[in-house]
């Protein structure tokens, strides 16, 4: 299953790579009910769900009714594909293992948002994307995959994010593919591939 708060475009990539891949998407739930996400799925028959964090009181209670929607799903995997909503430690244990992120930048720079106006205030001429194992540490989890993309003088954040996401798109279907196919699982805080552990920055996607 798949959590989107926003546009959906990696959720895209994946719904049309499992057409022709190993895995399935059980459904899309979404913390914003105008995400246009919402919208691809239910064009490809994948059910949606909106669990509004504005209607909950605290962030517990958020998390406690996501996760209960979520053992009634019961998906392999969970997928967060432009989900802006900070996972607490209780429900990120409850499916440990279980959860990928998709963040914007090198990591281990530029944890949290804005992370294309980080790289570009910064200086950096080198900036790009990450897939990790998601842990209680805000994009700390364990990397499973980076690709990287040149930045350019005069490159602006949105111009930055649109080269940024098109290397998105290639990556996550991939990563999904590996693990849905049990090559890929999360060991004592480790990232591991065929049996071994990948070094800190995962596997380098390149192209
Ligand atoms: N939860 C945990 N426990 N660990 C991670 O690694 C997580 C996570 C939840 C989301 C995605 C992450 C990203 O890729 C992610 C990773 C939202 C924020 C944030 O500050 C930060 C990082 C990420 C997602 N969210 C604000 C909040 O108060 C709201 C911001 C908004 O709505 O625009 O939750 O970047
Ligand atoms: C993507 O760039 C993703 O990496 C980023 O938001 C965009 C979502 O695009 N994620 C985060 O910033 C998570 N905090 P999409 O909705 O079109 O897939």
């Amino acid at each position: 299953m798949v959590l989107i708060s926003g546009s959906g475009s990696n959720l895209q990539k994946l719904i049309d790579a499992s057409l022709v891949s190993n895995y399935k998407i059980s459904a899309v739930i979404s913390n914003r009910p105008d995400a246009f996400g919402l919208q691809r799925a239910e064009r490809s028959n994948v059910p949606t769900r909106i669990v509004d964090h504005k209607s909950f009181e605290s962030r517990e209670a958020f998390d406690n009714f996501l996760a209960n929607i979520i053992d009634e799903i019961n998906p392999q995997l969970i997928v967060l594909a432009g989900f802006m909503r900070i996972l607490g430690g209780d429900f990120v244990n409850r499916f440990s293992g279980k959860i990928l992120n998709i963040h914007p930048s090198l990591l281990p720079k530029y944890p949290g948002i804005n992370t294309h106006q980080r790289a570009l205030d910064a200086g950096d001429t080198e900036h790009g994307v990450s897939i990790h194992f998601v842990t209680p540490d805000l994009d700390g989890g364990p990397i499973i995959a980076q690709g990287n993309v040149p930045i350019y003088k005069n490159d602006t954040a949105e111009v930055l994010a649109a080269r940024v996401l098109e290397k998105e798109h290639l990556i996550y279907p991939k990563v999904v593919t590996w693990f849905a196919s049990g090559r890929l699982r999360m060991h004592k805080g480790s990232a591991i591939m065929d049996n071994e552990a990948l070094p800190p920055c995962g596997v380098i996607i390149q192209s």
